[in-house]
């Protein structure tokens, strides 16, 4: 068997799973919550307690685990092995050397990625994009994630920044976004964004089931609600999918011109929407991709949920093991 360790830190929670990559699935799992509000030093302390719990509930010792694959939703450093910049987290872990801190604590290989990367590494090497040569992800929740594979390979760019897709500018005069610009797809898509479209639907009083699922409280307002509000057939909430859709497809129309993905993934908590979401996306590509044949490209549902992205990072840990030791790899 051959072990690897996936952890994922989010702005909530870190989750950590060991991974037979042989099989291609998760054998143990735990989370506990990240606590983003104290200092990087006791969030990694304490990424690393979830990964040595994990090591010893699993009744292994570190000798038997090969290396360990960190993700976070930000940008990242995969030179120097720092984080450059963690909107989410307390004083956005500004040069935080995650790598070496996690390396030191464990007495392991530690390789850190961005969370969507390694979702779009996950999807790719076991769920929805299995056998494609390009292909692209994107994950919807807080913010909007990207990935791409490019002629098999996760495509990096420098640092590792390729593929935020999430700020593909949709519209130049568009609201700002989190990263700086205005008008990328993040602003209109996100699920902040979503459950807006919802809220002031009924600040508005406009007729619809939204303000009866959530009981006129604001606040229950989500992109799970406003879906399941178009479900019962409510107008509001199916324009909103449509828009959203719309959005979407939008920046995936862009990126198919890009580099001609045969299969986009969508993924992310929003992508549980289904087909309110996918079809709009693959009509707003009809409208407006041209110059490449669509009869190859698919957009379908991320396949592995929650697991992706330890599945995705297990496969980091060991490409990049590989690709630094490479005579103890086999
Ligand atoms: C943002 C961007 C991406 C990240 C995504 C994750 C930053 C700090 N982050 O678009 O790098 O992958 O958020 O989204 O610019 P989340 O839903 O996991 O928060
Ligand atoms: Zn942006």
């Amino acid at each position: 068997m051959s072990l690897f360790i996936g952890c994922d830190l989010g702005g909530t929670n870190i989750k950590a799973g060991l991974v037979d990559l042989q099989a291609g699935n998760v054998i143990l799992a735990k989370s506990s919550p990240t606590h983003g509000q104290n200092s990087p030093e006791d969030v990694m302390r304490r990424m690393a307690d979830l990964i040595n719990e994990i090591i010893l509930t699993g009744g292994y010792t570190n000798n038997e685990i090969m290396a360990v694959g960190v993700s976070a939703p930000g940008l990242l450093d995969l030179d120097t092995g720092h984080t450059l910049f963690i909107t989410n987290l307390a004083g956005h872990w500004i040069n935080v050397p995650l790598e070496k801190t996690l390396r030191d604590i464990l007495h392991l290989p530690v390789f850190i990625l961005n969370d969507v990367r390694a979702i779009t590494l996950g999807e790719h090497t076991f769920g929805a994009g299995r056998g494609t040569t390009n292909m692209a992800c994107l994950a919807i929740g807080t913010g909007i994630g990207g990935g791409i594979i490019v002629n098999g390979q996760l495509e990096l760019g420098i640092q590792g920044q390729a593929g935020e897709l999430g700020h593909i500018t949709i519209d130049i005069n568009g609201p700002r976004c989190a990263c700086g610009n205005n008008g990328c797809v993040e602003a209109f898509a996100a699920a902040p964004a979503i459950a807006n479209y919802g809220v002031k639907a009924v600040q508005q009083g406009q007729v619809t089931l939204i303000g009866d699922l959530a009981d006129y409280d604001l606040n229950k307002i989500t992109p799970k609600l406003i879906a399941e509000a178009a479900q019962h057939e409510d107008e509001i909430a199916s324009q909103i999918w449509e828009d959203v859709g719309h959005y979407i497809g939008t920046a995936v129309a862009n990126t198919i011109v890009t580099f001609n993905p045969t299969r986009i993934v969508i993924s992310g908590g929003v992508a549980s929407a289904g087909e309110l979401l996918l079809k709009p996306i693959r009509e707003t590509i009809k409208k407006r991709v041209f110059l490449v044949p669509l009869d190859e490209i698919e957009v379908i549902q991320g396949e592995l949920g929650n697991e992706a992205g330890i599945l995705g990072m297990a496969k980091w840990a060991s490409l990049r093991y590989e690709a630094e030791f490479p005579s103890q790899s086999h």
